[in-house]
């Protein structure tokens, strides 16, 4: 009587991918064809110079603009009144990240924090390459970046996909997913392991009863290093809607740390991830250092795998 069994193993797969994977439990990353180290398209260009002309690029800053018009490949950024974005010094001995970066100066009691939003056009598979420092006095981050689909790219539905905490998404409206830091409630030391943490329209509801983001780590990770740059990198590949084959990967300096495959993102093939958030945004739940600083540099959007960037050669 070979039913049952069967009933069994279907009902596992579907529970697993409706409420993410907190447990590591079906992490593909050991597993993984995806690419690691530096096999990406990064390879060939020391210090992400020229990166932007690449093939399969679809936006790269490295933010050696510098203040005032730092920000202007980007749609939108956080008020410059508020003096949360600044140019800064990267201090990188490498010359991988160049003269500047992007510093996101988040104040307890004063702000929450910020950044910058790119909206661009979507590719079936996307990856998000970004290096980022937490400073040695940060604490844990509430968000931090997100990519998140929309309707469109013009008018009112390129908002389609913001907002909406705490409730479960209309899937031709809406889906989103963020690689985090995760402080598992304050037990894990600041800013904790890296997460994703994802918002779709088969996602499983709280103990509360509403739709917080769903989340998915890997088993085993150390704790994020502060006071140094790191490489990070995630993958969404878009389903076919009607279909769970969807995909979410990322990376830490070129090591594949979690790959998640059978994600039923969306139920509209005109939904496509088409806004990427970079920012640290702090709120009292957890952080209790005052002064909160992140920094970040070298942002690459590409349609295949892009890897950490060379050092350059003096
Ligand atoms: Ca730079």
């Amino acid at each position: 009587m070979k039913l049952p069994v069967l009933f069994v193993l279907f009902t596992a797969v579907v529970s697993a991918r409706a409420g993410g994977d907190p447990e590591g439990k079906n992490n593909l990353a050991g597993k993984s064809d995806l690419p690691q180290g530096a096999e990406g398209l990064a390879a060939k260009y020391p210090g992400d110079r020229g990166i932007a002309e690449a093939e399969g690029v679809i936006f790269a800053d490295d933010f050696e603009d510098g203040a005032p018009g730092a920000w202007k490949r980007w749609d939108e950024a956080t008020d410059a009144k508020k003096n949360i974005l600044a140019a800064a010094d990267p201090a990188d001995q490498t010359g991988r990240l160049g003269k500047a970066c992007l510093q996101v100066t988040a104040t307890l009691a004063k702000d929450n924090g910020g950044g910058l939003t790119k909206w661009f056009a979507s590719a079936d598979t996307l990856h998000f390459r970004f290096y980022t420092k937490f400073d040695p006095d940060c604490d844990y981050v509430h968000h931090f970046c997100t990519l998140r689909a929309n309707k469109s790219l013009q008018g009112g539905d390129r908002w389609s996909g913001f907002g909406g905490a705490g409730e479960k998404p209309d899937g031709a409206a809406r889906f989103s997913t963020a690689l985090e830091p995760w402080g598992n409630w304050g037990k894990e030391p600041a800013p904790g392991k890296w997460n994703f943490y994802s918002y779709w329209h088969t996602m499983s509801a709280a103990p509360d009863g509403k739709f917080w983001g769903n989340a998915f780590r890997p088993a085993e990770q150390p704790v994020i290093r502060k006071g140094e740059w790191i490489c990070c990198e995630f993958l969404l590949k878009h389903n076919t809607p009607g279909q769970a084959d969807g995909e979410q990967a990322f990376w830490i300096d070129g090591e594949l740390r979690g790959h998640w495959k059978g994600i039923d993102w969306r139920t509209a093939p005109g939904l496509r991830a088409n806004a990427f958030t970079l920012e640290s945004y702090i709120t009292s739940n957890w952080t209790k250092n005052p002064v909160n600083i992140v920094s970040f540099d070298n942002v690459v959007i590409a349609r295949s795998y892009i890897g950490p960037t060379p050092a350059v050669k003096k």
